[in-house]
C-alpha cells in the first residue's frame, strides 16, 4: 500500500463568529508539518467546514485530535472514515489518559506526544503496517521540535481566519492540584524552547496576538528567570498587539519579570485562584489557597505593572456550600479582575479526583463525554445538590457574562492603557470574557421568568448514553 493523503481533524463545537473560528488548530498544524513533503496533508477544523468523508478512501490515513468533550464527535468522524476505508488515528488529551477506550473504535491510538510516533504512523501505514498503539511518553526535548511548514501556514490562513492564534513556548506543571491531567499530558518537568527558535516561529507565522498553551508558563518566574529574561528581551523587539498566558499567583512577587513582561506586549495573565474558598486548599496542589486578601494582594501588584488579570475559578469542591456563588461574586465585583472563567469540577479520566469519587461512588452515571465540558454537573457534589451546584453556576454565569458586566470589565481594562494603544489592545479587553460567553451557553441559560434560569437544563442526565 502507499499511502495518498493524511486528513488531520478537529472536531468541532463553537462554528464560527464573523467567518473566524475561536480555536486554530495548533496541534493539528503542528502534527501536519511532520507529515513528508511527498505525502498530501489536509486540516479540517469542522468549526470551519464539514469533513469531505465523500473524498475519503483506503488509501488514506485520518488523525483526529480530541479532548474528553470532543471524544464522542471523534468516534463519529472515525466511523464514518472507517466506512470509506480510510484508517483513522485518534490522539491528545482522551487517547492519552484513555486508551483501552479509544482502542475499541479507533484503528489506532496515539499516547502521548507524537513528534517520534506520528512519522513513525505514517511510515507503517504506508508500509500496511499500522499498529494499534503507539505510545510515547518520553517527554521530547523542546529544542529541536520541526519548523511550521509553508504549506500548513499557508493552508490554515490563522491570521485570516482565526481569533486566536496558539504558541507554545514551555510545556510541563511540576504541580499536583487534584483536578488536573497536566502532569499526565504534559508531564512534570518544565521544559522550554529556545528562544531563538520562538522568534523565529512568530515571525513566519507573522502573528500579533498570540494565546500560549503552555501549562503554567508564570511558573517560569520562579523555575526559570534567566530564561525569561532572555524571552522578554527579545519579544520586546517584535512588532506585536499583545500576548496571554496561563499563570500562577507567585508572578506578583517579581516585580523586576512583570516590568519587562509588560514592556514585551504580555497583555494579560490568566490566574487559576481556583477557589475563594480556604476549606478547599488541599485540592489546589500548593498554588492557591483560597485566601482572597493574598489575591486582592496579587491583582493590585500585576494591574501595577500594567498587566491585566483573568481569574479562574472552579466550583464544587467538597468545601463548598451552596453560598459559594454569592461569596465568590462578592469578591470578583470587589477585586478589579478584568475577565473571569468559571468552572464547574470535573472528574477526568486519570485524576486523582476521578479515583477518589469512584471510590465514594459518587460519579453521575453514563454522563456522555460531550458533557465533561466543565460547565456541566457529571458528579454529586458533597455539600449541595447536584441541582444547586448547577443552578448556582447558571446564576454566576448570567451575572458575569450579561452584556454589561462585559462592557463594564473590558473598558476598565482599557483605560488602564495608554490612549494611543486602545485601537491594539480593545480586541483583547473584551474578547476573554465574550469567549467565556460562548462557553456558557453550552448550558443554554439564557435569563428565564423566575429570574433563577434552567437549573436543570444542562445537568447530566442519568440514562444518557455515552456517545449520543
Ligand atoms: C491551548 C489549550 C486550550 C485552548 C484550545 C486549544 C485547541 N485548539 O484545542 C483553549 C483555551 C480554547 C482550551 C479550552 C479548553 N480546554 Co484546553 N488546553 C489547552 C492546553 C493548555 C494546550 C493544548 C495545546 O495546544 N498544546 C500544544 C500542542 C502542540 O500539544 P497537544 O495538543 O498536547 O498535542 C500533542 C499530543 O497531545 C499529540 N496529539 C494530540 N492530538 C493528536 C492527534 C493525533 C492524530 C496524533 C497522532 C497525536 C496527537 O501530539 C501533539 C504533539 O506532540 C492543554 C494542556 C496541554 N498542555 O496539553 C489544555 C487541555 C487540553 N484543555 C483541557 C480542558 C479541560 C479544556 C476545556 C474543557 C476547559 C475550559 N473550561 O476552558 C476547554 C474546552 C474547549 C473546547 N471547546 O475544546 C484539558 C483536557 C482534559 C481532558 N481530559 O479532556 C487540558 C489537557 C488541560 C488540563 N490540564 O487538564 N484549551
Ligand atoms: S498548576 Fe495549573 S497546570 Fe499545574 S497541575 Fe495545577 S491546574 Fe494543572
Amino acid at each position: 500500500m502507499s499511502i495518498r493523503k493524511a486528513y488531520l481533524i478537529q472536531p468541532g463545537r463553537d462554528g464560527a463568529f464573523l467567518h473566524k473560528a475561536t480555536m486554530a488548530p495548533y496541534t493539528l498544524m503542528r502534527l501536519a508539518s511532520l507529515v513528508p513533503a511527498e505525502v498530501d496533508v489536509e486540516i479540517i477544523d469542522e468549526d470551519l467546514r464539514p469533513t469531505p468523508f465523500a473524498q475519503m478512501g483506503p488509501d488514506d490515513l485520518v488523525g483526529i485530535t480530541a479532548k474528553t468533550l470532543q471524544i464522542d464527535r471523534a468516534r463519529w468522524i472515525a466511523e464514518r472514515a472507517q466506512a470509506r476505508g480510510a484508517k483513522v488515528v485518534v490522539g491528545g488529551a482522551h487517547a492519552t489518559l484513555a486508551p483501552d477506550e479509544v482502542s475499541a473504535w479507533a484503528d489506532s491510538v496515539a499516547v502521548g506526544e507524537a513528534y517520534r510516533t506520528w512519522p513513525q504512523m505514517i511510515a507503517d501505514f504506508d508500509r500496511g503496517d499500522l499498529q494499534p498503539r503507539y505510545v510515547d511518553e518520553e517527554w521530547a526535548h523542546l529544542d529541536d521540535l520541526p519548523h511550521l511548514d509553508e504549506r500548513v501556514l499557508r493552508q490554515v490562513d490563522e491570521n485570516r481566519r482565526y481569533w486566536t492564534p496558539y504558541l507554545e513556548i514551555t510545556r510541563g506543571c511540576p504541580r499536583s492540584c487534584t483536578f488536573c491531567t497536566a502532569i499526565r499530558v504534559s508531564g512534570r518537568v518544565m521544559r522550554l524552547r529556545p528562544v531563538d527558535h520562538v522568534v523565529a516561529e512568530i515571525e513566519r507565522r507573522k502573528i500579533k496576538r498570540f494565546f500560549l498553551t503552555d501549562d503554567n508558563f508564570g511558573l517560569n518566574f520562579r523555575l526559570n528567570p534567566d530564561y525569561m529574561v532572555e524571552l522578554f528581551q527579545a519579544l520586546r523587539k517584535l512588532p506585536l498587539d499583545g500576548w496571554t498566558c496561563q499563570a500562577e499567583q507567585m508572578v506578583a512577587d517579581h516585580p523586576d519579570l512583570l516590568r519587562m513582561a509588560k514592556e514585551a506586549h504580555l497583555d494579560k495573565f490568566f490566574i487559576g485562584f481556583e477557589s475563594a474558598n480556604p476549606e478547599n486548599r488541599r485540592e489546589l496542589g500548593g498554588k492557591a489557597k483560597g485566601n482572597i486578601e493574598r489575591y486582592r494582594q496579587v491583582i493590585d501588584r500585576i494591574h501595577e505593572a500594567g498587566i491585566g488579570v483573568v481569574g479562574l475559578f472552579v466550583f464544587g469542591f467538597d468545601g463548598d456550600p451552596p453560598s459559594i456563588f454569592e461569596s465568590t461574586y462578592d469578591f470578583i465585583r470587589s477585586s478589579g479582575l478584568d475577565s473571569v472563567s468559571i468552572t464547574v469540577l470535573t472528574p477526568y479520566v486519570g485524576t486523582p479526583q476521578r479515583q477518589t469519587w469512584i471510590e465514594q461512588n459518587r460519579l453521575i452515571p453514563n454522563v456522555p463525554w460531550s458533557l465533561y465540558d466543565t460547565n456541566h454537573v457529571t458528579y454529586y457534589p458533597k455539600q449541595m445538590s447536584a441541582q444547586q451546584l448547577a443552578q448556582g453556576y447558571d446564576w454566576l454565569s448570567r451575572k458575569l457574562y450579561g452584556y454589561p458586566s462585559i462592557a463594564y470589565r473590558g473598558l476598565r481594562n482599557l483605560r488602564r492603557q495608554p490612549v494611543r494603544d486602545w485601537p491594539r489592545k480593545a480586541f483583547n479587553s473584551f474578547s476573554t470574557d465574550f469567549g467565556y460567553r460562548l462557553e456558557c451557553a453550552h448550558r443554554d441559560w439564557a435569563p428565564a421568568a423566575d429570574g433563577i434560569g434552567h437549573p436543570v437544563r444542562g445537568l447530566a442526565r442519568e440514562g444518557a448514553t455515552i456517545g449520543a
